[in-house]
């Protein structure tokens, strides 16, 4: 059951793919740096990672797949230029390059799956696909599949292709008749910090480490309550996800784009849409506007609860009217957030509006939120 590795890289290509290592299934090398991310704290409610089902996993890819022998790491790039003017436009909530166009889970799965279908018709082999969802430490077998290297930020970087790339793995039980092997030093960065000052939020602790409970992309995509306030001012007009340590990575200016086109904004609104548009969304707007992007999963809710911060963040009073709407919204999580935001843009009038409503605010938390405001 040995593949030749030449045929498989010309297939993945035709796939759309835009890069392909393999590497044995050996263990990650930094499984340890791992469970101290864990003991720490730092995934934050991110409970999957900690699971000890998923550990044992993420140690031995044998748990996975009984006679693992072999790990295809595919990369397919995403991102396109856009004006920084407008995705900096406080006016805008500001969406992660990965998240402008199509899901990217829903492109590559099938595609691997086809890879994977392809090889088993020619030579038979057992075979797992993996886009993001498996309990394995992808980017460190990227690294070994020779993918790239691992920045400050945590990203795999490719020395020529930058890190505005995924990640796709098939797990499987054939061998190869020749493995890729990492064709730079496990780190490039050299005497660069520039991410590291970079972040907003103060997100790692020491380079190489990333304290998701401080990351704007946990915080705007993962985390499901209400974000930390001392947070909050600090998330400027981020709505989903955050691409600043990798936007001033220098070897971000290698970055190709997408070559696949599902993967790039209809428009620049599609990247950054006005705020006034989030803070009126409805679901039927929100599944309009975001069905079939990673957005999609995020939900109505927690999209609104972000535009608030980020509207807050604006500080213009032209955001009063739809956050005084939002005082009446059936979420919660909405209706306290928007008090924040309405603290920030017009801080007298919300606490006569605040002061007026706070007895009939049937909410433990968004009540508190009010309390807050009202000092
Ligand atoms: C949980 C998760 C998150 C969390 C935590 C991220 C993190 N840094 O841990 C949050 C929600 C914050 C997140 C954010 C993002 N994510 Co994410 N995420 C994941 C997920 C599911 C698991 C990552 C993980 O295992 N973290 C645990 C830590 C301990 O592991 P690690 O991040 O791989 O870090 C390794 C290195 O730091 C290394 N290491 C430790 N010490 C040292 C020291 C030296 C010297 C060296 C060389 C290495 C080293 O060891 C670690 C273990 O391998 C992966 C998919 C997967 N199954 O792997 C996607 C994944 C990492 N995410 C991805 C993306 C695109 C993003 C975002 C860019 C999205 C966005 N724009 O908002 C941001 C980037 C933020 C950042 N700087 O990492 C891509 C990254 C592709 C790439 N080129 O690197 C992945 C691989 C998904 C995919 N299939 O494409 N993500
Ligand atoms: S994604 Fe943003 S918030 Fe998260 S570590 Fe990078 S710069 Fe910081
Ligand atoms: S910005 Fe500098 S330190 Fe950070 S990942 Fe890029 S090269 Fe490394």
């Amino acid at each position: 059951m040995i593949f030749p590795v030449e045929r498989l890289k010309a297939r993945a290509a035709e796939l759309g793919f835009n890069r392909l290592g393999i590497t044995p299934a050996e263990p990650s090398p930094y499984f340890d740096a791992y469970l101290r991310w864990i003991d720490a704290g730092m995934h934050g409610e991110m409970g999957y990672m900690a699971r000890p089902d998923r550990q044992a996993r993420r140690r031995d890819l044998n748990v996975i797949l009984p006679g693992a022998r072999s790990l295809v790491v595919v990369a397919l790039d995403y991102g396109d230029v856009l004006p920084a003017d407008v995705l900096n436009d406080p006016s805008r909530g500001r969406i992660a390059a990965y998240a402008w166009g199509q899901d990217y889970h829903d492109i590559m799965t099938p595609r691997l799956e086809t890879l994977a279908a392809w090889m088993q018709s020619e030579v038979g082999g057992t075979f797992r696909a993996y886009v993001d969802t498996g309990a394995i430490l992808e980017r460190s077998h990227g690294q070994a599949a020779g993918l790239g290297f691992t920045g400050k930020n945590t990203m795999l970087i490719h020395p020529r292709f930058g890190s505005r790339f995924f990640l796709g793995l098939l797990l499987t039980d054939m061998e190869f008749d020749e493995y890729d092997s990492p064709t730079q030093p496990a780190t490039m960065c050299g005497t660069c910090t520039r991410c590291l000052t970079a972040c907003p939020t103060n997100a790692f602790p020491r380079p190489h480490v990333l304290d998701a409970r401080r990351c704007i992309s946990y915080l705007t995509i993962e985390y499901k309550g209400w974000i930390d306030p001392v947070l909050r001012p600090l998330m400027g007009n981020w709505v989903f996800g955050c691409d600043v340590c990798q936007d001033v990575c220098p070897f971000q200016r290698f970055a190709p784009g997408a070559s696949e086109t599902a993967l790039l904004p209809v428009d620049v609104d599609r990247a950054a849409p006005p705020l006034l548009d989030l803070l009126a969304l409805d679901e039927a707007d929100f599944r309009a506007r975001f069905g079939g992007s990673p957005l999609a999963r995020l939900k109505r809710d927690r999209l609104v609860r972000n535009a608030c911060i980020a509207a807050g963040n604006w500080g213009s009073d032209v955001v009063v009217p739809p956050l005084l709407r939002l005082l009446d919204d059936a979420s919660p999580l909405a209706r306290g957030t928007a008090a924040w935001a309405f603290g920030r843009a017009a801080s007298e009038e919300a606490r006569s509006v605040l002061a007026a409503r706070i007895d009939f605010e049937p909410d433990a938390e968004a009540k508190a939120e009010f309390a807050r405001i009202l000092g």
